[in-house]
């Protein structure tokens, strides 16, 4: 047999031998799989404005709790109403290694820019609530709050529903924390819709979310220019700070002038009961559930939407007594 033959032989007698060889099995590249974080792994920095009233109690004891609840690490920090004490604690969450989520209920809408992209660079979750802010929401998993604006226009049109029969609709408003979105925005959306029935605001101070600022201020206003037939006060402490000034005064609150505030807490139902405040722009502070579950989404890779709004009502002074039962802060 030719050799050419004989190699011809073998050439196909090695690939019949290949072919039958069991294929030499690619070790498989095992892609480590993602880790899957659950609340348990979530060790949370959560800079808080201070403790103002009785919506801030609440939204610190949401919190708390749902964070108990939940086997959440919270790390919370009270930033005593100082802007500077925010950005520092915002700066040690960051340094922190045991730290992956920070929450913020921002005192100011700026100033965020250099400390969330300092937090984005050291990979931590950065979730915004209660207060939105101005920084670009790229800095930022998620903004979970209110429509602060929205509250602003709805008092305004509820204001207009009290003072249909008055003749003269001399508002003046008390503010919130200069610099506040909620402070901003409210006043700005009351400002939209007061104008549908000719509402002017004849005196507008801030009174820093406070019952004796507002108690304060109102005197003060009443003592510049008493002639006035409503008060917007940009939350329920300030009202209800409002309407003891206008007894002091002499006059009725809820009757001579007409009172509405925003927030829903105990005090301003136990103020409509009383007669003293009209009607209620609710914002709500049970914000900690919402806030918990995108922080876990956002380490588990999930893009969210820049803004996730919270639910809220309005409440007048004819269903109080029937609706505060149910209340929970
Ligand atoms: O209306 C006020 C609190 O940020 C929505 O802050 C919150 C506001 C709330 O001090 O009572």
């Amino acid at each position: 047999m030719s050799r050419s033959k004989i190699f011809a032989l073998l050439v196909v007698a090695a690939m019949i031998l290949a072919a039958c060889a069991p294929k030499a099995t690619a070790t498989p590249v095992v892609e480590p799989t993602a880790k899957v974080f659950t609340y348990a792994d979530m060790t949370v920095g959560f800079i808080q404005t201070g403790s103002e009233g009785g919506w801030r109690a609440a939204n610190t004891a949401s919190f708390k709790e749902t964070a108990t609840k939940l086997g959440i690490n919270l790390k919370f920090y009270d930033a005593q109403n100082k802007l500077e004490n925010q950005v520092s604690a915002f700066r040690n969450f960051i340094a922190d290694p045991e730290v992956n989520v920070i929450v913020l209920a921002a005192l100011e809408t700026t100033g965020w820019d250099d400390v969330l992209k300092e937090a984005q660079a050291a990979g931590k979750i950065v979730v915004i609530e209660d207060r939105r802010i101005d920084a670009s929401s790229d800095l930022y998993a998620t903004y979970i709050g209110a429509d602060f604006a929205l509250e602003g226009q709805n008092a305004g049109k509820e204001m207009c529903v009290l003072l249909k029969d008055s003749a003269k609709k001399n508002v003046v408003e008390l503010v919130g924390n200069v610099g506040s979105s909620a402070a901003k925005d409210r006043g700005v959306g009351f400002r939209e819709t007061m104008t549908e029935c000719g509402i002017t605001i004849t005196q507008s101070q801030t009174a820093n979310w406070s019952a004796t600022e507002g108690k304060d201020v109102m005197a003060a206003f009443l003592k510049k220019d008493p002639d006035i037939q409503g008060v917007f006060a940009q939350n329920d402490e300030m009202g209800l700070g409002a309407a003891l000034a206008i007894k002091e005064a002499g006059l009725k609150p809820g009757v001579d002038i007409k009172i509405i505030t925003v927030d829903g807490t105990a005090g301003a139902f136990k103020g409509m009961i009383a007669g003293d405040i009209n009607t209620v722009l609710e914002c709500n502070p049970l914000l900690a559930p919402q806030t918990f579950e995108a922080a876990l989404k956002a380490l588990n890779g999930e893009k969210l939407p820049a803004w996730i709004p919270s639910q809220e009502g309005i409440f007048y002074q004819k269903d109080a007594e029937a609706i505060f039962p149910s209340r929970t802060y």
